[in-house]
Order: structure tokens, then sequence, then C-alpha cells
């Protein structure tokens, strides 16, 4: 492997704190070369280079020696604080990581970045022998404001325990940290990085996420195959050859380790239980979803690739070629979130498959908060849900919608994503459903007899049919308000029968108590409406046409007649 990762290239720069735990990386690295456990405990090393000052990190061994009689976290174990004990200035870097990056970075700062893990892998995976030449790897690993030690120990991992010949690079994207706040990411990176010949760091020009910077490290790839990480990693002795090895056997096969979990609090190495692949909700969200007794009967070997209807997204693997054909990620997404379930529609329904490998291991951290939360990243989420939905689910996208209550946002265009399904000649969800996933639910609303979906929106002024809400039967509740391309209270379903409704909610009409809401089913006389060719809403059973008060707030029925008042657009999918 690459490089002499022992030169103190660096240190001038450091903080004292931080030179000591470097000074302590090095001194392990010397004795645990080939990850075997140091005969030497670290408690000694801290003892050899007793600090002057108040050094924050020799205190930190030390109070972990006192709860763990070996090195801290070695072999996947495990790693207490004893917070009451800690002393101010530790107790505040203890309470400052847990905040910056919701994880314990105390902890793994008291951790070996390049400690040995337990071999969770399935026995029989030990007898497997994979052929010496196989594809060659691009490892890819994006991050953002990430904990140094967290990132070093996911590098060398992969650095560590990938045969040489079949890593050709590991590429660092980093997706503009913020290296004032993070000056670890700055210079001390970009040192790190020149002392080993396989690492390569791309910064982005800006923040714009983690579907970008993947895709910017793709570019810069020269491997055959790229292999996606997060940046809290930690591969798993064996990792590669397996993933590389269902590659070679097919191109279009996108395949993913068994994702084991890192613990947030103690960065112990838990393994997940087995057969377990990936699935997701209805609202678009991804989950872990047992493997079906179909599959589990059937399989010749618990070590078999095992079809997997999604990914959770972060840790893959894919031809880059293939990669590069069926047209990586939507551009059009933002920030976070989805590019798992576009990719997973995408390879099954053009004509790859996913699979996870039970051979192949390797460790995420897990956490239960996300530290960049703010409004950008949920409107991206919701947007990249749109957009998924709209390229890829056909009418199911309706179940989608439902779920997250008609409340869509501007998601932009789509047209190329789907000209690129078109080109690609992909499948129909239908088939997905039917052929890759048949254990999942379906809601059983009825969305086959749609007509016009989205908003309905006059011609006289960006004013849109507004229901305030779904069950309230009273006439105020139906009203006109400014379009806000949101969904919600604006989003309508015009159906080939005649409906206007939401749920099971329609709007209905009648002399007496004028226009509102109710529920369809039992009042199909009074919610029976026709759009006719010059886009009218006329309401069958009184004749009479939806029209707007000349002062734009109120709707009210009136005979049919050629005014713009009562030309009404319905159309566009969701928030168009
Ligand atoms: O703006 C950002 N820019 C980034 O580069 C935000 C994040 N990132 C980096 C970040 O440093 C990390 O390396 O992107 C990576 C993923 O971000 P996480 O770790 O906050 O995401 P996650 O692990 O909570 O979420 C999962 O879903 C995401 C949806 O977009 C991504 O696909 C993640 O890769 C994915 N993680 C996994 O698949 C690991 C297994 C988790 C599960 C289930
Ligand atoms: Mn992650």
């Amino acid at each position: 492997n690459g490089g002499s990762g022992e030169r103190l290239i660096f240190a001038s720069r450091m903080p004292a704190g931080q030179m000591l735990r470097h000074l302590i990386e090095i001194h392990k690295k010397r004795l645990d070369l080939n990850d075997v456990a140091p005969k030497t405990p670290l408690r000694n090393v801290a003892l050899e280079k007793p600090s002057k000052s108040r050094d924050i990190m020799h205190f930190s061994v030390r109070k972990a020696q006192a709860v763990a009689p070996d090195h801290p976290g070695e072999y996947g174990r495990p790693v207490f604080v004893n917070v009451p004990k800690l002393n101010y200035k530790e107790k505040d870097e203890y309470e400052k990581g847990w905040k910056r990056y919701q994880f314990n970075e105390f902890v793994s700062n008291m951790i070996s970045l390049r400690r040995p893990l337990p071999d969770v892998r399935n026995p029989q995976c030990l007898n497997v022998t994979y052929p010496y030449s196989l594809p060659v790897a691009s490892v890819v690993i994006i991050f953002y404001n990430e904990a140094w030690s967290v990132l070093i120990r996911t590098v060398y991992s992969v650095l560590y325990r990938s045969p040489d010949h079949l890593l050709r690079e590991i590429l660092l994207v980093d997706d503009h940290s913020d290296v004032h706040g993070f000056p670890n990411l700055g210079r001390p990176l970009e040192a790190f990085v020149q002392s080993y010949s396989k690492l390569k760091l791309i910064r982005t020009e800006n923040h714009a996420g983690l579907i970008h910077a993947r895709m910017s490290g793709v570019k810069a790839a020269t491997g055959d195959v790229i292999v996606f990480l997060d940046s809290h990693c930690e591969a798993a002795e064996g990792w590669l050859e397996p993933l590389l090895a269902r590659i070679q056997d097919n191109s279009s096969n996108v395949v993913a380790p068994i994702i084991d979990k890192i613990s947030d609090k103690t960065f112990a190495y838990l393994p997940t239980p087995p057969d377990f692949v990936g699935g997701f909700h209805w609202d678009l969200t991804f989950h872990w979803h047992a493997l079906p007794t179909y599959i589990t009967q059937h399989r010749k070997s618990t070590i078999d690739p095992q079809p997997s209807p999604t990914i959770a997204g972060g840790l893959f693997a894919i031809s880059k070629d293939y990669f590069t054909h069926i047209g990586m990620y939507d551009p059009g997404k933002l920030y976070w979130g989805l590019e798992n379930l576009e990719i997973s529609f995408k390879v099954w329904m053009c004509g790859g498959s996913l699979e996870q490998i039970p051979c192949s291991h390797v460790g995420h951290v897990f956490r239960s908060h996300s530290p960049y939360q703010s409004k950008e990243l949920i409107d991206a989420v919701r947007r990249n849900g749109i957009r998924v939905a709209e390229v890829w689910l056909d009418d199911f996208k309706y179940h989608f919608y439902k779920k997250r209550r008609f409340l869509l946002v501007d998601y932009g265009d789509v047209t190329s994503r789907r000209e690129l399904r078109n080109q690609l000649n992909c499948k129909s969800f239908q088939w997905y459903l039917d052929n890759v996933y048949p254990e999942l639910e379906i809601p059983n609303d009825n969305f086959d007899d749609l007509r016009e979906v989205g908003q309905i929106r006059n011609k006289a002024g960006p004013l849109c049919i507004d229901g305030y809400g779904h069950n309230i039967n009273v006439s105020s509740h139906v009203a006109a308000w400014p379009c806000h391309k949101q969904g919600g209270n604006q989003f309508w379903m015009l159906t080939d029968a005649g409906q206007i409704r939401r749920n099971e909610y329609c709007i209905v009409y009648t002399p007496d108590l004028g226009l509102f809401i109710h529920a369809c089913n039992k009042t199909r006389y009074i919610s029976s409406w026709n759009y006719t060719r010059d886009k009218h809403l006329q309401h069958k059973a009184s004749r009479l046409c939806m029209t707007l008060s000349s002062d734009g707030r109120r709707l009210s029925m009136s005979s049919c007649r050629e005014n713009s008042l009562q030309v009404w657009n319905a159309s566009g999918p969701g928030a168009a």
C-alpha cells in the first residue's frame, strides 16, 4: 500500500491535543501493522509520552483504560465513558462531539484508527475463493463536515482491507465542508491524502449535497467499478472481492455489502441479523425487509447473493460503465435523499439487478438524528421524492402523494429523466411490484380512473380551487385561493366518472347548501361533474357551472356561459 503515512508532515499545524493523538496513532501503526492486536496496551503509549500540559487526549486515554482493560474498541468492542468523571475540558469536548456529529466523537477519538474488527461473516464465506483477476475498484467516499477520526478510520479500513491490485484509488469527495469550523478537513487532510499514493481529494465548488458529490467522484474515477461508502464506515476483512466478483459475473449487477451497525454511542461493531434486504414504505422511506420465504426456502446456500428490492443507498458497488449507461443520478436532485430509491427502481426496471452480498461486510455508524437538519434539506427531500415518483412510479405515485397528504413542492422539470427512462426501454412500476417486490402491500385506493390531477386554476387569474379540510361539510370550505403549487388543499383528482376528489372526499353542490366537500360514496348524484371541452366545470345535476366571483375569493354556481371566470385549467401532474 503506497505512500508513507508515518511522516509527520503536518505536525506543526496541529494543536497539542491533536498532536498527541497523532503520535499515538503513529506509534500504534508501528505496532499493529496488518491489524493484529497490538502487544503493548495503549496505556503504555500514553505513559511513555507524559504530557506537560493538561492534554485532553492523554487524560481521555487514561480514563478509557480505567474501564476497558485492552485498547479501547479493539475487535469492535464497545467503549464506555464515565461521563460524570470527566474533567471540565473533557466534558466539553464530549458534548461538543455529540452536538456536531450526532455520534460519540469523543469515543471514536479513543479508538485506534486501524482497529481490528470481529469476523462476523458466515463461516461458509471463508471457503469461497475468488479469481485473482477481478474488475478494479475506485472507492468514492463523500463527506461533509465529518469527524476526523471517523473519516480516517473509514479510509484506513479500505486501504488496509482491500487487495492492493484490486484497489485503484480512494476518492475522497469533500462536499464543500466548512474548513473554518472543521479545520482538520482543510490542510491537514490534504497533507494526509498526499502521504498515500492511492488517495485523492476532490473538493466540490459549492455545497450541492451528496448526490452531486458522488457524481463528481464518479467522473474522476479511473477504476472499472465504483464503490460508494459513507464517511463513517469500517470495511471488514474480505469485503471487496465478493462485490467485484459479482460484477464480473454480470456488469449490470449492482451489489451492496451487508451493512453492520457501528454504535453511535460506543462505536461497538455489531453484526446485523441475517436475511434482511432493502424495502420501502409508500412515503418513499427506506426500511429493512425480511427476505421472503419464497427466497429463503429455495436458495442453495445462505451465502448466495440476495436479490433486494431496494438498497439503503450509501454503500454499494456498480460498474462505472453501467452507472454511466443508466444515467447515474438525477442531477435535478438536491442535497440529500431519495437517490437510494431512484437507483433501486431504475436498476430493476431497466434490466439490471440489485443484490446484497452476504460475504461482504461493512460497518456504518447509524445515528438517530441527522447533524445537518435544515429547512433546505427537508425541502430537498420532498422535491427529490416527487421527482422519483414522477419519473418512476407511474400511477402508483398517488399512493405516495396520499401519504404525503398531497403536500407537494415545486420539483422542477423531469422531462429529460422521463426521456432517459424511455431510451433505456425500462419496464413499468407495475412490473417492478409484481416481479421484484410482490410482498409490498398496496393501499386499496383506486387511482385507475384519473383524468386530471393537480391544482385547478382559474383562467382569469392565479387562483385555485382550495378545500380547507377533507371532511368538513360546510359550504365555506371550498373557496378560491392564490395558487401555491404545494398541493395539499389545492390538490384534486378529476376522475373519469366526473368526481373532483381528494382521498374519499368530493366537491359537491346542492342549491340549498351551495358548494362543499363531502364523502364521495354517499353523494354520487351531487358530486358528478362534467369537465367540458371548453374547460368548464359543469355540475351534472344542476347544469350550473363553477364560477369565480369577480373579487376573486369566493366560488359560486351560475349558468354556464363564455366567461373566463368559468374556465378552469385542471392539468398537469403533481405540483405543476
Ligand atoms: O450535504 C451532504 N453532503 C454530503 O456529502 C450531506 C451528507 N453528505 C455525506 C455524509 O458525510 C455521508 O458520508 O453523505 C453521506 C450520507 O449522509 P448521512 O450519513 O447523513 O446519511 P445516512 O447514512 O443517514 O443515510 C442514508 O440515506 C442517504 C439518503 O440520501 C444516503 O443514501 C446515505 O448514503 C445513506 N446511508 C446508508 O445507506 C448507510 C446505511 C444506512 C441505512 C439504512
Ligand atoms: Mn451515513
